[in-house]
């Protein structure tokens, strides 16, 4: 393969930049002094993107006038325009599928901890409070007898459910299609959804359609027992409405794994009682990001083999 030019806007896994370096040139935006000289020099040259942790709209794509493929790190890809993409005869990938358990496994453990205080029972113990102040007071909400409202029943939500399923759970589910061959309920609208359910695991995309999709509303319909799961995008949670329903009783109580602002957390979520806070660990396992790391590769070579991408996302399609 000719060294053909790739762009690595911010720094990847070893085994992203190893495999890169053997089949590419890449240049490495993030070590430019200054990024605008250093697009203004390489950036006719770039035929690829090797992307994590920043975004691409049509001003992005203006430095690099000859790319072909952006190939993003993760399945959700809210942060590129693919309409942009799109017109500028990009093509976009993802990392569907090799992070699927990892994240399900995540999303149930969140619930669970949520629900029965896990994470504060642990601190409890590490603070010796054990032996000063006895046992962990009792946990208001159990597991048992919860019905699973999943907002997104795709890859990751299908796999949540199965899990969620042998924990004994009942599971609905909201999209904005009812699915063939599903037999879960489904509700046409989120605020149905959350009114038929006790716990709410949000596994949708982000992006413009999803943004606060889950407001004051819908928190109120899920009601006084509920609990809010967020596995997949802050942008999906209306967060002022989330801590004025955790603050008002309005649910019971929340399990985050992302945020509107990462990783800015609202000081106010830090301090509520009955919320659980992991910091963006979904699919945060070693093997799992390098699975991830090894689709961008392959992304980007299959594309200048073959003409073809391995996982380009369906707006490509
Ligand atoms: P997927 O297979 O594409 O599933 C997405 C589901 O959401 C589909 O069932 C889809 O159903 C529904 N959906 C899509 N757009 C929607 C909209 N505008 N309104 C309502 N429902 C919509 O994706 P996946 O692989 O399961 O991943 C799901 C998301 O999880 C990713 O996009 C990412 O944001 C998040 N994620 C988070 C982590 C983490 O570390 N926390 C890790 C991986 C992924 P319909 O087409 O019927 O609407
Ligand atoms: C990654 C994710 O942590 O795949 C996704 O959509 O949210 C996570 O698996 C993230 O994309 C890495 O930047």
């Amino acid at each position: 393969m000719t060294a053909l030019d790739i762009l690595m806007p911010r720094p990847m896994l070893p085994i992203v930049q190893e495999q890169l370096d053997k089949a590419f040139t890449v240049h490495r935006l993030y070590e430019a002094d200054d990024p605008e000289t250093f697009l203004a020099e390489v950036g006719d040259k770039i035929r690829g993107v090797a992307l994590t942790g920043c975004g691409v709209d049509a001003d992005f794509l203006k430095n690099v006038p000859n790319a072909e493929i952006v190939a993003s790190f993760g399945v959700g890809y809210d942060h590129v325009k693919t309409d942009d993409c799109l017109a500028a005869n990009v093509v976009v990938t993802n990392t569907p599928d090799v992070l699927t358990d990892e994240v399900a496994d995540t999303a149930i453990a969140l619930m669970l901890m949520a629900v029965r205080e896990l994470g504060q029972a642990e601190t409890w113990l590490r603070d010796g409070n054990w032996t000063g102040k006895g046992a962990y007071p009792l946990t208001p909400a159990t597991l048992r007898g919860r019905t699973l409202g999943v907002f997104g029943l795709g890859r990751i939500g299908k796999a949540i459910a199965k899990r969620a399923e042998a924990f004994g759970m009942t599971i609905h589910y909201h999209g904005r299609h009812q699915q063939d061959g599903i037999d879960y309920p489904y509700h046409a609208s989120l605020k149905d959804l959350a009114a038929a359910c006790d716990t709410l695991m949000v596994v949708a995309p982000g992006g413009e359609e999803t943004k606060h999709a889950v407001n004051a509303e819908v928190l109120k319909a899920l009601g006084a027992d509920g609990f809010l799961i967020n596995i997949g995008r802050g942008t999906v949670v209306d967060e002022d409405a989330l801590i004025d329903a955790l603050e008002s009783g309005t649910i019971l109580g929340a399990g985050l794994d992302v945020f509107e602002h990462e990783p800015k957390v609202p000081e106010k979520l830090t301090q509520l009682p009955r919320v659980t806070l992991l910091p963006h660990v979904g699919s945060a396992s070693q093997a799992t990001r390098n699975a991830m790391g090894q689709l961008v590769v392959d992304n980007l070579k299959s594309w200048f083999e073959t003409g073809k991408a391995v996982t380009p996302v369906p707006e490509m399609r």
